[in-house]
Formats: C-alpha cells, sequence, structure tokens
C-alpha cells in the first residue's frame, strides 16, 4: 500500500490526469474507489467538500480536496517531468488547466447529468448547470453543444495565435496538457459521449486541429500510453 490515499470513482472525470501524472512522477499511490460507484471510500462522510477527487499524504497528513490543489502539490513535493520549471510556466500552466477544469465543469459535467439520467434538481443547482431545467433532455443536449464549440473555440484560436505547440506552455508536457487530453479523449472515445459524438458527425474536435495535436503529443508519452491502457473505451464518461 502507498503512503499517498487518492479516492475517486471508476470514470475518467476529474480522476485520470491524476493517475497520469503519479505515474510521470513515480508516485506510490493507492487508489480507492469511492460510493456510490465503489466500496473503498465515503465522500460524503471521509472527503471534507463531499467531494472526489481526494487526498491524503500519509507522510505528513496533509489532506486535499479539490483537483487542481492535488496535482499541484504532487508535482512540486514530487519533482518529475510535470514540475513546472519556473513561476512564469507554473501560472500558465495553472491557467490552461483552468480552461479545462471550466470545460469540464460547464459542458463535460452536465452532460454526465445527462448520459447518466440524474434528474434531481438539486444535484444538477450544485453545479449552476441546470441545462435540463427547460425544454428537456433534447435542448440540454443542443445547448451543451454549442457550448462545447464555443468553449474550445478560445482555446483554438488561443493556441493558433500564440503559435504554442507541441504542448500547451512550449516544448515540455505540462500537467494541464494531461487534462486537456484526457478531456477530449473521453468526449472521443467513452461510451456515454456518443451522445456529444453524434451531434457532431462523429467528428467533435474537427474544428479544432490544434487542440487534437497537442492532445497527439500527450498520447506519445509511454508513461501515459501505459497508465491510460483501453480505460478510455471502457469506462461510461
Ligand atoms: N473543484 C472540485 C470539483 C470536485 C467535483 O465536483 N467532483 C465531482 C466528481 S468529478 C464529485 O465529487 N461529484 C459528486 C458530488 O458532488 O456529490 C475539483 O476540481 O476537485
Amino acid at each position: 500500500m502507498g503512503h499517498i490515499d487518492i479516492a475517486y470513482f471508476p470514470i475518467v472525470g476529474r480522476g485520470m490526469q491524476i493517475n497520469i501524472i503519479c505515474k510521470m512522477h513515480e508516485i506510490d499511490a493507492n487508489f480507492l474507489m469511492s460510493k456510490p460507484m465503489g466500496e473503498d471510500f465515503d465522500k460524503d462522510t471521509q472527503a471534507p467538500f463531499g467531494t472526489v477527487p481526494w487526498l491524503k499524504d500519509n507522510s505528513n497528513g496533509i489532506e486535499l480536496n479539490d483537483s487542481l490543489a492535488i496535482v499541484q502539490y504532487l508535482v512540486t513535493k514530487y519533482e518529475g517531468p510535470l514540475t513546472p520549471k519556473n513561476p512564469e510556466k507554473a501560472a500558465l500552466t495553472a491557467m490552461y488547466w483552468s480552461w479545462a477544469q471550466d470545460y469540464y465543469s460547464f459542458v463535460l459535467s452536465p452532460f454526465h447529468d445527462i448520459i447518466t439520467g440524474h434528474n434531481e434538481t438539486f444535484w444538477r443547482n450544485l453545479r449552476l448547470t441546470d441545462s435540463l431545467a427547460e425544454g428537456g433532455k433534447e435542448l440540454g443536449v443542443s445547448n451543451l453543444t454549442i457550448l462545447h464549440k464555443k468553449r474550445l473555440q478560445y482555446l483554438e484560436d488561443h493556441i493558433k495565435k500564440m503559435n504554442l505547440g507541441p504542448f500547451i506552455t512550449g516544448s515540455e508536457c505540462s500537467y494541464a496538457d494531461i487534462f486537456i487530453y484526457t478531456c477530449v479523449k473521453s468526449v472521443q472515445e467513452t461510451g456515454g459521449f456518443e451522445i456529444l459524438r453524434e451531434q457532431s458527425g462523429n467528428e467533435p474536435f474537427k474544428e479544432f486541429p490544434n487542440i487534437l495535436k497537442i492532445c497527439e503529443s500527450v498520447n506519445q508519452i509511454p508513461k501515459v500510453q501505459e497508465t491510460v491502457g483501453s480505460k478510455f473505451k471502457d469506462c461510461p464518461v
């Protein structure tokens, strides 16, 4: 058992990037599956904010309950290829991570509610993204598809204008690249996101070649390949 405990769900979500980061930094973590999708951990009673991902480093007792805090802690405390080389890279990485976090929160997460049939208003209101409130599923999917394109277009235009590559902060992969990659791949490959693929002629990133190029650079990293295996195809979302 590793000295770091990390709890998440058996989905890509906000968890797979943490698995990849641990692999790339050779961090020996013990991955727990939280209720209601697993039995190792109860996010409602054990995580301070009732969400996952959650981390506890048993070497010093620190407990973290936010994905950005978790990845920043891991790459700072356990140095490796994803550790930012200077304050400028650190700030840019956090900014691009937050782009992915917003895309996840406002597009992918509400899609999850539609895919999994999560209809409780209170659950959706917690996310401030009650896309099912008016018009039901069909309008919800259509609105979220528009939002998906809008959010991606900003990143695409920015990459082009700033001539960024092969990774989002330059020549080296950052933890932001990993999150952008897991978001894109989950839309491209997981069973649940067929709903969005169908809306976009099976090519949800057709208009975003520069984003796809960054994902391809991440995909070439052997430890990324080793971690993901067939998980994108196996996970529901
Ligand atoms: N800002 C938080 C958001 C955490 C979050 O909403 N996690 C979701 C899973 S990706 C969750 O725990 N949902 C279950 C719930 O809210 O009860 C982070 O990035 O860690």
